[in-house]
């Protein structure tokens, strides 16, 4: 296998993951020790394994003023291809909620499960407990394929239970060969080994950065195909898959104030025929492990590889690990999204419904006992539960009848109805960042309701109260709750202050651009509303908020705090 770069310069992650025999490192034998956290090594090792070290971020000071070292805990993450659990692996995440984490279970906006709060002496019970029921954290993060995601919904007809197929199948063909993961969560054991397994798809480094694929259907991008490294727009014919267009190069990290660095959405690269899916899945993969970059881990995505060498260049490199040329793209693109909450008919005689789960935090508090409510549903009805990638879940396999007592659950439990909710909330979703996420220089899950409340007053004062505008949040640039594809987007600059992005679109199909810099949290509504007033005033039939400004065109505002 060739590597397009000169060892001396490898970025650290690198050598340790070559060091590391197989992603094994000295994780085993520090997670039977008496400290409370991982060494650096081992920290980016336990990423592959599906855990993040982190720390609760509210005690930093206190415990710093008390000469204490940071309160340690660890996230642990699922790996759900296209979010879809059976009612027992949901009771088993709710309960494991309790017994290791903080009492929260939050969905992600790749259809995964995190717990937040876990304490290291609990790590080995709590992954073993999930392998137990069949669901791996393995590959849920780390430089490996991540979570595929697929629209979750049960819609007759709809090919949906199909695709989800060929999600656990990519995640199979994707995991890495290692026995690692096995030994260290599954058995229990402490060993080190003399060399690792061959793993002919990540070789001993495995790719240069995180790698994401997502299906999408043209009628309904619920999932943001173009934000994934490799995107897959499922191309119906008479209620078969007659194949896939393969879209590259999304990913929407970036970082302030480095050029180098941005979103970006993924382009179309070929059609391919279902048989031959897994091959150019594969052979894409490759590329990027080959040519992507191993300095600068900043720049290590694929998106950065196809903007350095074009998409001729790219299609090639497939072509030629594939050993078989590819098709030109077919000319089908994303038209629609649904969020799929409320009651559908499943086609088979049952119905899901869809609940809105704000910010993706299933919890329980004072006036909304939202897990109680959830864990009883699926306790009484034997409903399965489904993940979106907008922070959602369906309950399904419901009866018909059912579907009253189901809703008298939710709304006993104080869980709002679709329908009760502003559309602008309804599509809204924010990142966790303080105080679990490292990297979070912002707010951005405990304040975005408080936003809410403000911006439907505000609309509601306009006269747009029913306008369907995405709204999302993130406590720093990179991008978690895909901002740069929302209507109207706020992005954490630095504590207390955000960027306002505006002109993406609810369909995922173009990046918006940025409004306003280091507004601080309190003035982002106040900032927004000349926006709003002039899309009402100026708006052609129809249109939506993104739709216009991007039209239109922003004219980005002087930074809050320069002279105006
Ligand atoms: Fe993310 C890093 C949370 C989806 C781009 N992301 C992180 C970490 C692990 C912080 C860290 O590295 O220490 C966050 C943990 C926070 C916490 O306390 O839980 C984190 N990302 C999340 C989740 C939970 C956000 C959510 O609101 O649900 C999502 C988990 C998805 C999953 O189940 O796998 C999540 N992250 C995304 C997405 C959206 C997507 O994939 O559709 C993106 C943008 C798309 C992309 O990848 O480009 C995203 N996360 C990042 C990045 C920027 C990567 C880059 O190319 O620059 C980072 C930082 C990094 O990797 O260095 C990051
Ligand atoms: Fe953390 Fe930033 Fe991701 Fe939010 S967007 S979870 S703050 S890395």
């Amino acid at each position: 296998m060739s590597t397009i770069v000169d060892d001396v310069a490898l970025s650290e992650v690198e050598r340790l993951k070559e060091e590391s025999l197989g992603l094994r490192g000295g994780l085993a034998a520090e997670l039977d020790n008496d400290s409370s956290h991982l060494s650096e090594a081992s920290k980016q090792i336990l990423k592959f394994h599906g855990s993040y070290q982190q720390e609760d971020r509210d005690l930093r000071k206190e415990r710093k003023k008390a000469g204490l070292e940071p309160a340690y805990q660890f996230m642990v993450r699922s790996k759900v291809p296209g979010g879809v659990l059976t009612a027992a692996q949901y009771l088993l995440h709710d309960r494991l909620a309790d017994d290791y984490g903080n009492g929260t279970l939050r969905i992600t906006t790749r259809q995964g499960f995190q717990f937040h709060g876990v304490l290291k002496g609990n790590l080995r019970r709590h992954i073993h407990e999930l392998n137990d029921a069949l669901v791996t954290t393995f590959g849920a993060c780390g430089d490996v394929v991540r979570n595929v995601v697929t629209c979750p919904a049960p819609i007759a007809g709809g090919l949906r239970e199909e695709v989800i197929e060929w999600a656990r199948r990519i995640r199979d063909e994707t995991l890495p060969r290692s026995r690692a993961y096995h030994e260290i969560w599954i058995e229990g054991q402490s060993v080190t080994r003399e060399e690792a397994e061959p793993d002919p798809l990540y070789g001993e480094r495995y790719l240069p950065r995180k790698f994401k694929i997502g299906f999408a259907f043209p009628d309904d991008n619920c999932t943001d195909v173009h934000s994934n490294d490799l995107g897959l727009l499922v191309i119906p014919e008479n209620g078969r898959i007659r194949g896939f267009n393969v879209l590259v190069g999304g990913g929407l990290g970036m970082t302030h104030n480095k050029a180098d660095t941005y979103p970006r959405l993924a382009d179309p690269l070929a059609f391919v025929e279902p048989d031959e899916l897994i091959d150019v899945i594969k052979a894409v993969i490759g590329v990027q492990r080959d040519y992507g970059n191993r300095v600068n881990r900043r720049r290590a995505r694929l998106k950065y590889v196809l903007d350095e060498r074009g998409l001729p260049w790219f299609r090639e490199q497939v072509e030629s690990y594939l050993g078989r040329p590819l098709q030109d793209p077919l000319p089908v693109e994303v038209s629609g999204i649904e969020d799929h909450l409320g009651w559908h008919e499943q086609g088979d005689g049952r119905w899901f419904r869809g609940v809105w789960v704000e910010n993706g935090r299933v919890l329980d508090r004072e006036g909304l006992r939202l897990r109680i409510a959830i864990r009883e549903v699926v306790a009484r009805f034997g409903a399965d539960i489904h993940l979106t990638t907008q922070q959602n879940l369906l309950l399904v396999n419901i009866a018909p009848e059912d579907r009253s007592a189901v809703d008298d659950i939710l709304r006993t439990h104080g869980v709002i109805a679709p329908e009760e909710l502003t559309p602008a909330r309804r599509w809204s979703m924010a990142c966790p960042a303080i105080p679990t996420c490292p990297l979070a220089v912002a707010e951005s899950e405990r304040v975005l309701p408080g936003i809410m409340d403000e911006l439907e007053v505000a609309l509601s004062r306009i006269g747009l109260a029913d306008e369907t505008i995405s709204v999302r949040m993130t406590g720093c640039p990179n991008g978690c709750a895909r901002p740069y594809t929302a209507d109207l987007a706020f992005v954490g600059r630095s504590l207390n202050k955000y960027v306002i992005y505006v002109g993406g679109n609810l369909e995922g199909t173009r990046l918006g651009t940025e409004y306003a810099s280091l507004v601080p949290l309190d003035q982002l509504v106040t900032t927004v509303r000349p926006l709003l007033e002039r899309f009402r005033d100026e708006r052609r039939e129809g249109e939506r908020f993104g739709d216009f400004w991007n039209r239109v065109g922003v004219e980005p505002l002087e930074p809050a705090g320069a002279s105006r």
